[in-house]
């Protein structure tokens, strides 16, 4: 039998790791002090669970139980302004149910936390890496936006890291996560299981113009790059029009404008361009959209144009056996107050799919607020989400 006090207990304690002091938010980036003191916190607590530890060449910090197992996880790396909940429920939770397991003789069910799923250097980067879709070597090159690479960050968590897990010893992989978004929050329903998650594009867009004075430059001689990022966000907006859907998104989340002074006519912008829609078709569409208008914009004012790297995920089904198991679970410990839906938040699960099947259950977010320290969930609904992962593990299990 779970335990719902310990678990929220150990939800808790995960927070004290980076607490924001702004409400129940987190500031645990991928390899920061903070996530790798919380990453040997969680590598206790699987000891102490009786799993057998053991931590990846990028970090990612596993509880293996003995022979084939059924695995369960998340991640515990937050956003740079995050919430106590994203990614560290699924993890809580696993551990929670295989303490459970360890108490009552079975079954066997180890534990994941990938490293760096909010994505300080990739998209997904432990899992992405993990999967085998990103070599290391390439991954190693990948940086974060203040310059410093993957390989010397996950050069922090060397003294813990052994090899790569085999995934041939897990039968499958369930990802428990708040929703992210407003509708079980909106419905009053207690859990969502999903049926895919959508894919994603991610690019750094660079302008270069020329840097000058602010007062003496005219306006018909300036090639200023944050002129070219406002026409550039305005011309996407227009053009996506015809080719997205309501659930298509888009994102210019991070500019980083050189040498944003209020009397210099910026000279260099670097941007993340973001994309994503459950249709890898018309994410290459947006795709074609984004370089034509960069370019366009690079022509019109002068500037030069630099397309970073392209990463991204392919949208991703959910295995039809663990959803059905979730689906009986929501059915029994709260019938009439779940649901079937998709996943606009990227999550691991995309690449453990590469080795076995998967799937994931969804519990409400209030006000549909994450990747904020405003994020968070009624304790209530919390608990829910656990007995109905337990469900569906004892279901799968027996
Ligand atoms: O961005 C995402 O969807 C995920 O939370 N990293
Ligand atoms: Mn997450
Ligand atoms: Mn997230």
């Amino acid at each position: 039998m779970v335990n719902p006090d310990r678990f929220l207990k150990s939800l808790h304690e995960l927070r004290q790791f980076g607490a924001s002091g702004v409400g129940k938010g987190v500031v645990r980036p991928a390899y920061s002090d903070e996530d790798i003191a919380a990453r040997e916190w969680l590598m206790a607590q699987m000891h102490d669970a009786g799993l057998s530890v053991h931590v990846d060449p990028v970090g990612s910090v596993w509880g293996l139980a003995e022979g084939p197992s059924l695995l369960l996880g998340s991640h515990s790396d937050s956003q740079p302004e995050g919430g106590w909940l994203d990614g560290a429920l699924g993890v809580m939770a696993a551990l929670e149910i295989a303490r459970a397991a360890q108490e009552s003789g079975g079954p066997a069910v180890s534990v994941v936390s990938f490293q760096d799923e909010e994505g300080r250097f990739g998209v997904t980067t432990g899992s992405t890496v993990w999967s085998g879709k990103l070599p290391l070597e390439d991954a190693d090159k990948l940086t974060d936006k203040a310059g410093v690479t993957f390989a010397e960050a996950r050069a922090r968590m060397a003294h813990l890291a052994g090899d790569f897990v085999d995934p041939a010893q897990f039968t499958g992989f369930i990802e428990m996560h708040i929703e992210q978004g407003p509708w079980l929050d909106k419905s009053g329903e207690a859990i969502g299981v999903v049926t895919d998650i959508v894919g994603i594009r991610d690019m750094r867009i660079t302008f270069t113009g020329e840097q000058n004075h602010a007062g003496t430059t005219p306006m018909h001689l300036r090639r200023d790059a944050f002129q070219g990022l406002n026409d550039f966000a305005t011309h996407i907006n227009s053009t996506f029009a015809d080719v997205v859907t309501p659930s298509t998104v888009w994102t210019i989340g991070h500019v980083s404008l050189h040498p944003n002074a209020s009397s210099i006519v910026p000279g260099k912008v670097t941007f993340s361009m973001q994309w994503r829609d459950g249709d890898a078709d018309r994410l290459n569409r947006m795709e074609g959209i984004i370089r034509e208008a960069a370019q366009t914009v690079a022509e019109a004012r002068d500037l030069q144009l630099e397309f970073g790297p392209l990463l991204g995920l392919e949208p991703v089904a959910m295995d039809t056996r663990l959803r059905g198991a979730l689906a009986d679970s929501a059915a029994t410990h709260v019938p009439d107050r779940w649901r079937e839906m998709p996943s606009g938040a990227l999550h691991d699960a995309t690449n453990v799919a590469v080795h076995m099947p998967v799937a994931m259950v969804f519990v409400p977010s209030i006000n549909g607020i994450s990747h904020a320290f405003g994020e968070d969930t009624d304790e209530g609904d919390l608990v829910k989400g656990l007995e109905v992962l337990a469900g569906a593990v004892a279901r799968l299990t027996n």
